[in-house]
């Protein structure tokens, strides 16, 4: 009789899991999982699925190295009964453990399965806390209390104290916590920018990549240019050539695009430090070592570390205090059915195009392309948070609910009412000309508002402050924009309302945009 059933899911790929802290490798047995049901509750990109399963496969093949009994469960194996939970039972029916034994998920909707387990199975389910956070989430729970606003400021300040990172003494280091006004440079003609290692598939891999191929035809995105690490060695070899070739001028460039640039200087850790094949805490203790030994300008590993120990940290402290009723939020009323060109990329928007399409290529769009290109362009046009949540949660490799919610529904689309930003990301394409070079190229004037090849960012920005006047009027921080909406003249807005009442038309109506 098998002692302990130890459940690993897909995104808890790491050696000191909870759940393995204390395998006994002679009695315990490890369950991975391939099923249906993790891979379509929303139509992943392919890309996202090969490496899921792919970087399963290598720790399977990695703990058995280690003499340890894994149940692996492929996507093809006939008995499959397609869900998590279907394949615990299946397990214990099998197997005869005495106690299961897992660790938190990433979702709220696995937590409540896993929850059930203990019920389902008739035998005890250990359900352990997620030590790959900073922050547990207990500890954000009590750093939230009694706080009217969650700030990320103030908790990364308190990150910064607790893991002793960028500090002189008790001071920041450089004597500011926050060097983000550094961190806008806009990108000039030309700028080198060194290419990331990638990782192309080894004959496992390429076995996933085809049984990929076949059971997702019909999922956004190609599998073509599938590279991502998918084992510990080969993430801990991307997170080494960013931090040689590319974190010295991450804080410069951090928050600039440029057509057919998909990486600029960005680290693509996301991806495998979901899965577990990174640790957060020495990324970040790596990056400070590059500035101590003068490799790095402090701006540029001030602003990664920020990223990691503070954004991603107080991300999934929103998650987890917020939910189920995160998801639910629409603060801002947004109904907007999501236009088709979000899966295909086809729109004559050249900022839009380019990020959609590298998206649907790669799997993969830089921050900034995130929120104030796609998003940003979701936030004006009001399109309804399911669908947009729905869509940033299928089409990038990087993306668990717990991170990628509180990301879209919070910083992008403002539908929690001010939980994760006190303001709303809204820009026109002022914003988008100065830090990138897509409108140079594109079928739409960026200088126009109102014409019939006026960029549609212009005037959907002018109509998106007009619908919440009230609203961002009590805001301080949308003040400025509500003014400068009430001192144009009642023509100049008639026809800004016009033309953004004629693109929401087109959006509703399919009309290419
Ligand atoms: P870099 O720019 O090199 O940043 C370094 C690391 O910091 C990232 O790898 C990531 O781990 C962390 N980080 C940076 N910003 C954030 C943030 N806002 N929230 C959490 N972690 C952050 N990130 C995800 O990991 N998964 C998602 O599903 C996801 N969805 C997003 C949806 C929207 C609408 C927006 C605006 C952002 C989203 N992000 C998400 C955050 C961010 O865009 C990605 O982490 C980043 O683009 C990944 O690329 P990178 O590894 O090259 O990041
Ligand atoms: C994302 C994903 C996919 C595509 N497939 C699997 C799978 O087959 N088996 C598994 O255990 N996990 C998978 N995952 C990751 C889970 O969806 C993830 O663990 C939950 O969403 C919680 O974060
Ligand atoms: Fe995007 Fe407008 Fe610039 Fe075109 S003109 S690239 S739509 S911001």
């Amino acid at each position: 009789m098998t002692a302990m059933l130890r459940v690993v899911l897909g995104d808890q790929l790491s050696r000191g899991i909870a759940a393995l802290t204390d395998l006994d490798a002679a009695r315990d047995v490890v369950l991975l999982a391939e099923v249906m049901g993790e891979c379509t509750y929303v139509p992943h990109h392919p890309q996202k699925i090969a490496m899921v399963l792919a970087a399963m496969r290598h720790f399977a093949t990695a703990l058995r190295a280690r003499g340890v009994t894994v149940r692996y469960v492929t996507l093809d194996d006939p008995d499959n009964t397609a869900s998590l939970s279907g394949e615990v039972a299946r397990a214990v029916a099998a197997l005869r453990p005495s106690r299961i034994i897992a660790t938190e998920p990433g979702e709220y909707r696995v937590r409540q399965a896993m929850r059930s387990w203990a019920d389902a199975t008739g035998i005890p389910c250990e359900i352990r806390e997620d030590t790959r956070f900073l922050a547990s989430t207990e500890a954000f729970a009590r750093w939230a209390e009694d706080r009217r606003q969650l700030r990320l400021e103030f908790f990364y300040r308190e990150m910064r104290r607790k893991y002793r990172l960028l500090l002189d003494g008790e001071a920041p280091e450089g004597g500011r916590w926050n060097y983000d006004a550094e961190n806008r440079k806009a990108l000039p003609a030309t700028m080198p920018i060194p290419s990331p290692r990638r990782f192309p598939p080894d004959s496992e891999t390429r076995a996933v990549i085809a049984l990929v191929a076949s059971r997702f035809a019909t999922h956004p995105g190609t599998l073509e240019r599938f590279d991502y690490p998918v084992t510990a060695q080969d993430a801990e070899a991307g997170a080494a050539d960013f931090l040689t070739h590319r974190l010295p001028q991450f804080g410069d460039w951090q928050d600039a695009m440029a057509a057919g640039t998909p990486y600029m200087f960005h680290s693509l850790v996301s991806a495998p430090l979901n899965l577990g094949l990174l640790d957060p805490l020495d990324l970040c203790q790596r990056a400070e070592a590059e500035y101590r030994a003068g490799r790095a300008p402090l701006n540029a590993v001030e602003g990664f570390i920020r990223q990691i120990l503070g954004w991603r940290e107080f991300i999934r402290g929103v998650y987890w205090l917020h939910m189920p009723d995160y998801a639910a939020k629409n603060a801002l009323g947004a109904d907007q059915k999501l236009p088709g060109f979000y899966w295909t990329g086809e729109t004559d928007m050249r900022c839009m195009a380019d990020a959609i399409g590298q998206t649907l290529t790669l799997a993969y769009a830089h921050h900034i392309q995130r929120l104030m290109i796609t998003g940003n362009f979701a936030l004006l046009a009001g399109l309804d948070p399911d669908a947009v949540d729905r869509w940033y949660l299928a089409v990038y490799a990087d993306a668990y609910e717990w991170v990628e919610m509180p990301n879209t529904r919070g910083m992008a689309l403002h539908a929690d009412g001010g939980i994760v930003g006190s303001k709303p990301y809204a820009a026109s394409g002022a914003y988008i000309n100065r830090m990138s070079n897509y409108c140079g190229t594109c079928h739409y004037d960026v200088k126009d508002a109102t014409g019939a090849r006026a960029c549609p960012f212009n005037a959907l920005y002018w109509d998106f402050i007009a619908r919440h006047e009230a609203l961002f009027a009590a805001n301080p921080r949308m003040a400025m924009p509500v003014r400068g909406w009430r001192a144009m003249t009642d023509q100049k807005r008639g026809k800004l309302r016009a033309r953004a009442a004629s693109l929401r038309n087109a959006l509703t109506e399919g009309i290419r945009i």
